[in-house]
């Protein structure tokens, strides 16, 4: 399931290059320490943020359904499209070591989102796009 979305998100940026577009991605990682690095990403609109895994257990990347834009669609490893579903099937939702996950943010604002394994060790970030 993961690689299959991974796959996707892969074609699609291939896809982006072909036509000329300039699509910037920004990346954030997990090290290893229940950190999302840099806690706060800022971006343009239109840009993509990949979270990068590079440590040896699985994390989620999951918005907050209540720290997001009225406007902006919700996103999380998975692709589910509530917190709740996020919550209920996040097995589907990890990231495996050495995988990544990617979301364009189509509208400004301020996002917040976590990890659901490692909530409660505070792994949360947030994604400010101008
Ligand atoms: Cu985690």
């Amino acid at each position: 399931m993961l690689r299959i979305t991974t796959a996707i998100f892969a074609t699609l940026s291939t896809a982006g290059c072909l036509n000329g577009q300039s699509s910037s991605i920004q990346t954030v990682t997990m090290p290893g320490d229940l950190t999302f690095e840099p806690k706060t990403a800022t971006i343009e609109t239109g840009e993509t943020v990949r979270w990068t895994n590079e440590s040896d257990i699985e994390h989620t990347v999951t918005a907050y359904e209540d720290e997001i834009p009225d406007e902006a669609t919700y996103f999380a490893s998975g692709g589910f499209e509530s917190e709740r579903a996020a919550r209920n099937r996040v097995t589907e939702g990890l990231i495996a070591p050495g995988e990544n996950y990617e979301y364009t943010f189509q509208k400004p604002g301020t996002y917040g989102y976590f990890c659901i394994p490692h909530e409660g060790s505070g792994m949360v970030g947030t994604v400010r796009v101008k």
